[in-house]
């Protein structure tokens, strides 16, 4: 059996929870995960949390066989796995009728989407079969190749890297079943839709559509190849079109068939990769300046009416709307709108900005169907699972990563917060005396970045409020509010664009250019009223929906006046605050809103961690790059994570379910212990350790036992396994006797 030589092969390959390290180094550490991964042995834990790395190889570890062995087991009754984690989580909920997390981290390419999956896989297999359960468990499966379709695409760090995060809630009823679910989407790379670093790809969906249509569909969408697409072709002329190991024709059968299941039926898919279609030929159009006047016009009208009619719009309209803007004045009646020629910059700006916001919108339209599809309406105990976009470095750092690395810290913060809060709770609880252990805080990196009103996030969305502000207004902003933070670095350079975030994991020089425009994410209106007129319902229901955002007025007014009580920009003020509900939401406020209500859902759940390794950068089979590790190994405070369990006690557990394991091995309590198990517990272990001096090390609390350092349990262990072989020994010769 699988399993079997799974452990067995684990006894001679290091240790399956570092705790038992009988050395607790960096360097033990490493060489125990490095020896495990190397016989295949990718996952390793420290107590409750799972290390996880990345074998890029299929080790025939999941499965049926698999789940079978692991539904119900306790984590310390067999090696560690993913299924373990899941269904660790899927018990607790059972019994102890509490809202579970399972936070999944890592870099890119580290392997959370593919934990994410198993751990969906596992839980639809182990729950009930009704034909709604089945129809729930079916859609939330399909959920996943439709949403990488549309979310994920090749990166340089990673074939099927999701570029948006995903936190996926599963609803039990009370018979333990999936009745339901909902997902939410964080902040989609929607700038990948027109240009892309060279070596990636745009969204797969593209792809899919261009190489698995029909003849008859590319006819129906107007079609081209992928090289005739300026959209996938802009990096240097050398599009990138492939990625190994992934078929995008086979994908583009299980992205319909995955619409089919969520309720996105063939009407709606046609509208779909009509869109679609116009997107990509947005991309090819281009303008020319106007004779008259410093205006532009489309260069060409053919392409434009092809895109006007996949979009169901006029194709006056649709030029109308790129080269000139509606700018209105005035208040009441006497508002006054005229119209602006753009230039051909303008015009192509406004091109990409609509291009870009389609694409957004539809995804979007996507997950709310997703949803629809799973929706309950009753409260019911969840299991959510959080497969975000890990940390990112890269030479060029933009809005983009800053968001990314602004969640992740987030994310550790909380790591922090309850790896330690919750063991901290349990001594106290129990009633054990401990020395609290102390840890890195990253609490001011945080701040430094959502701090009202003075954090970067805070300062920027003033900063787009201005007309005249721009990215070197705003690094000089950053310059001067945080030249002193131990968390921010000003960059002496000639060029002066780029600022520097100490981030947990590491530092990051971030690229100030585009992050105002990033922010305000302007959509002129005249591109909406274009989209909202469309013939294709499609178009009007994603430009039309307005997604709800709880804004505190309250919180905001307050935050006002003492903004305006410290002196600090005080015409800012004026502007900054809203009054009512309208003022322009910029993509970093409602970044943080929504981490923020993240942060809200997860520490209302018992959380389980999974902390994903990429063990190479080259995705090769079971290679092990010891600097790369020893850095991730580092910034996931997996070293630190080992010092707080093993500098509180590396094993407790409750007196009934000890007794249950070692009865057998005291004097008095073999062959059988009728008495109460906190006695039976103390008393097995004044006999062993009359001749071993580990008393210091045991602690009795009120319900658990706490042994500190892992040696007696090795005491333990062995001499359970010697009784257990008398045993065998005893009964192989009485049988003998008996032959
Ligand atoms: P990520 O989600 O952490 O990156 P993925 O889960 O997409 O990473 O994993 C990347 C690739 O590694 C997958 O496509 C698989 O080929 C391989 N892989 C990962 N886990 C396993 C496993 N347990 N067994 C076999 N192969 C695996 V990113 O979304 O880029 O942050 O943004
Ligand atoms: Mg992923």
């Amino acid at each position: 059996m699988a399993f079997k030589s799974t452990r067995d092969l684990t006894k001679n390959v290091g240790v399956e929870d570092l705790i038992m390290l009988s050395e607790v180094t960096e360097s033990s550490l490493h060489e125990n995960l490095k020896n495990r991964y190397k016989e295949g042995l990718i996952y390793t834990s420290i107590g409750p949390v799972l290390i996880s790395m990345n074998p890029y190889k299929q080790l025939g570890i999941y499965g049926n066989d698999q789940i079978n062995l692991y539904k119900g087991k306790h984590e310390f009754e067999i090696p560690p796995h993913i299924y373990s984690i899941a269904d660790k989580a899927y018990r607790a909920l059972r019994s102890e009728g509490e809202n579970q997390c399972i936070i999944i981290s890592g870099e890119s390419g580290a392997g959370k989407t593919e934990a994410s999956k198993y751990i969906m896989q596992y839980i639809a297999s182990i729950t009930g079969s009704s034909a709604e359960v089945e129809r729930v468990k079916k859609t939330i499966l399909e959920s996943n190749p439709l949403l990488e379709a549309f979310g994920n695409a090749k990166t340089l760090r990673n074939n099927n890297s999701s570029r948006f995060g995903k936190y996926m809630e599963i609803q039990f009823n009370l018979a333990g079943d999936p009745e339901g679910g909902k997902i939410t989407n964080y902040l989609l790379e929607k700038s990948r839709v027109i240009n892309q670093t060279q070596g990636e790809r745009n969204f797969h969906i593209f792809y899919q559509l261009l190489k698995g249509s029909t003849e008859e569909e590319k006819k129906t969408y107007n079609l081209l190849s992928p090289d005739q697409y300026l959209y996938l072709t802009r990096t240097g002329g050398n599009g990138c079109f492939n990625a190994d190991g992934i078929d995008d024709q086979i994908g583009f059968k299980q992205t319909k068939n995955a619409m089919k299941v969520v309720g996105i039926d063939e009407p709606l898919q046609k509208e779909l990769f009509a869109t679609l279609s116009a997107i990509l030929l947005l991309g090819n159009l281009s303008f020319n300046k106007s004779t008259s006047g410093n205006g532009s016009v489309i260069s060409d009208k053919k392409l434009a009416n092809t895109i006007a009619s996949l979009m169901g719009v006029d194709s006056n309209v649709l030029e109308s709307a790129l080269v000139s803007r509606q700018i209105s004045t005035g208040q009441g009646a006497r508002i006054s709108t005229y119209s602006v020629p753009q230039s051909v910059e303008q015009a192509m700006y406004a091109r990409d900005a609509f291009a870009k916001a389609t694409y957004s919108k539809l995804f979007d339209f996507i997950v709310r169907k997703i949803n629809q599809s799973i929706e309950v309406k009753t409260i019911g105990k969840v299991i959510g699972v959080l497969d975000i976009y890990g940390f990112e470095i890269f030479e060029n750092n933009s809005f983009e990563q800053f968001c990314i690395n602004y969640v992740n810290e987030t994310l550790q913060q909380i790591f922090i917060d309850l790896t330690l809060k919750t063991e901290q709770e349990e001594y106290v609880q129990e009633g054990i005396t401990w020395i609290p252990v102390q840890y890195i805080n990253n609490k001011p990196c945080v701040d430094l970045i959502e701090k009202k009103p003075i954090g970067i996030l805070s300062l920027l969305d003033e900063e787009c409020l201005f007309p005249e502000g721009n990215d070197q207004t705003m690094i000089d902003k950053l310059n001067k509010h945080f030249s002193n933070h131990t968390h921010y670095s000003k960059v002496e350079r000639q060029k002066n664009s780029q600022f520097i975030i100490n981030h947990y994991a590491g530092k990051v020089f971030y690229n100030i250019d585009g992050f105002l425009d990033k922010n305000r994410d302007t959509l002129f209106n005249d591109l909406v009223s274009l989209a909202t007129s469309s013939s294709c319902s499609l178009l009007v229901e994603i430009f039309k929906y307005v997604a709800p955002i709880e804004v505190d007025i309250e919180q905001e007014k307050k935050n006002r006046d003492k903004f305006s009580k410290n002196g600090f920009a005080n015409n800012a003020a004026k502007t900054f605050i809203p009054t009512d509900k309208k003022r322009p939401i910029t993509a970093g406020f409602q970044f943080k809103n929504q981490v923020a209500s993240l942060l809200k859902s997860l520490y209302s759940c018992s959380p389980h961690y999974v902390r994903c390794i990429k063990p190479n950068s080259n995705m090769r089979a079971l290679e092990w790059d010891q600097s790369k590790c020893a850095e991730q190994v580092t910034y996931l405070g997996l070293f630190e994570n080992l010092l707080v369990r093993r500098a509180g006690y590396c094993y407790r557990q409750t007196f009934t379910k000890f007794m249950r394991r070692y009865y057998m091995i005291g004097k008095s309590t073999w062959p059988k212990w009728s008495g109460d198990a906190e006695n039976g517990t103390k008393l097995l272990m004044s006999e062993l350790t009359q001749n071993i001096n580990i008393k210091e090390e045991i602690q009795y609390g009120k319900t658990k036992i706490f042994i500190r350092n892992p040696q007696p349990l090795f005491f333990l262990e062995d001499k359970r396994n010697q009784r257990l072989n008398d045993l065998a020994t005893l009964i192989g010769s009485v049988w003998k006797m008996y032959k």
